[in-house]
């Protein structure tokens, strides 16, 4: 798929740069993800495009995007690939609902949210991959899968058998109850009758009347969602990766089960070396839901004339691992920051710029503290100082780091 364009991204000068790492949520520890060979790879969760881009999904994507530009900093080359669930039950039940096509429906919000992202000036993926488009690949590994006697069939449809992962709840460190009760609230299957394993998941679909299918050696069907991101990352990255992302929503079964599955495809474990979950963004008093269609649109701010910066700072103050409310009051404080910072760099002057940038490399390198780095920024614009370099300095920080231009 045709991602979007990128941004332009100003060099920082070289200075004292602390190792990456960032809370993987198997480990429940900081990680270390420097990368190999100089390059760090990086899968991330991309849209189900029929309700793009809310102020939750923009949040995630900001987040994974600070880490894209922090390894950047440090020196590492980034391979990142994210894909588009462009056919799912949720897009085909919202289609069905609004008497849309559902092809019509996903490739204008999967536009809309490259619009959104490239106003945001989010760095695009290098590969940016729809389900639809990689159907032939995902089937294949499948039927690799498959091959080496790790599915079983039920009325035509494959299933993944936990059993065949030794390591099934590593990642998410949930004990039995607490996976069966998030599977059967998060797309699983629970209850169907004859599944070897209530936690077992769908790997391919047998065509349904009046469903879109596509042809493959499994017969006629669509593919299940969990093999849909573990096929798109192997397939692009490499049998290993260094952070797997997306909210915490997809704790548990989504990278669960994607892992499992990498991991049987590929013999080689772990498939992330960090598995890196954003909180989730609400309205007030309802945190914890997803608050889908009612918590408000990058694109209609966008309209309403909010400048995309100071949507990105709003965002930015919380820890990106936070549960949050969105509230008004934090994209008035958005704006209210951004003009003072532009204020700030306009100075011919200003307090020392490479110990505000020495402060926040190491903010953002210690698991992506970016409440912090704004808080050293503010402290900068509100002090004075005699460095002239300065100012320009903190405009490239505030640019390269925050992806906040400053004029
Ligand atoms: N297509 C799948 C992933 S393969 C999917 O979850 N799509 S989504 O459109 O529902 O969500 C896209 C990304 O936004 C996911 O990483 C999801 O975890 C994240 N997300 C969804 N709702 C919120 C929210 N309210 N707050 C923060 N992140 C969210
Ligand atoms: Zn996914």
């Amino acid at each position: 798929m045709r991602s979007w364009p990128a941004p332009a991204v100003p060099r920082l000068p070289d200075g004292p740069r602390p190792d990456v790492r960032v809370a993987d949520s198997s480990s429940r520890t900081l990680v270390p993800v420097p990368g190999r060979d100089g390059v760090a790879r990086l899968y991330v969760c991309g849209i189900t495009p029929y309700d793009a881009t809310h102020l939750g999904h923009a949040a995630t994507y900001l987040a994974f995007d600070t880490l894209n530009r922090v390894w950047r900093d440090a020196g590492l080359t980034v391979q990142y690939a994210q894909n588009v669930t462009d056919i799912d039950d949720p897009l085909l039940e919202r289609a069905a609902r609004d008497g849309e096509d559902w092809t019509a429906l996903a490739e204008r919000e999967t536009e809309l949210f490259r619009e959104d992202m490239t106003a945001l000036r989010v760095l695009p993926p290098d590969d940016y991959v729809g389900a639809v488009e990689a159907m032939d690949d995902i089937a294949a590994r499948v039927v690799a899968l498959r091959g080496a006697g790790l599915t079983y069939d039920l009325a035509g449809d494959v299933y993944f058998p936990v059993a065949a992962a030794p390591t099934f709840g590593d990642v998410s460190g949930l004990d039995r109850e607490q996976m069966t009760a998030l599977f059967a609230e998060r797309g699983g299957d629970p209850a169907r009758n004859g599944k070897k394993d209530p936690l077992d998941a769908l790997l391919w679909l047998a065509a349904r009347p009046g469903e879109p299918s596509w042809d493959s050696p499994l017969g006629a069907g669509r593919p299940g969602w969990h093999v849909e991101c573990a096929a798109i990352a192997i397939g692009r990255l490499g049998p290993t990766i260094d952070v797997q992302g997306g909210g915490s929503d997809l704790l548990f079964p989504h990278h669960e089960h994607s892992a499992a599955e990498a991991e049987a495809l590929t013999g080689q474990r772990p498939f992330a070396q960090a598995y890196v979950h954003a909180g989730m963004v609400g309205l007030d008093g309802e945190k914890r839901s997803k608050s889908r269609g009612n918590l408000g649109f990058v694109s209609q701010l966008r309209r309403e004339g909010v400048d995309p910066g100071a949507l990105r700072l709003a965002l930015l103050s919380a820890h990106y691992r936070s549960d949050r409310a969105w509230t008004a009051a934090a994209l008035e404080r958005g704006q209210e920051r951004l003009a003072a910072w532009v204020a700030g760099v306009a100075r011919p002057s200003g307090p020392d710029g490479a110990a505000l940038l020495a402060g926040v490399r190491a903010a953002l390198y210690e698991d992506l503290d970016t409440p912090r780095a704004l808080q050293l920024v503010d402290a900068w614009v509100a002090a004075e100082g005699d460095d002239p370099a300065a100012p320009a300095l903190v405009r490239d920080v505030v640019d390269a780091l925050l992806g906040v231009p400053l004029r």
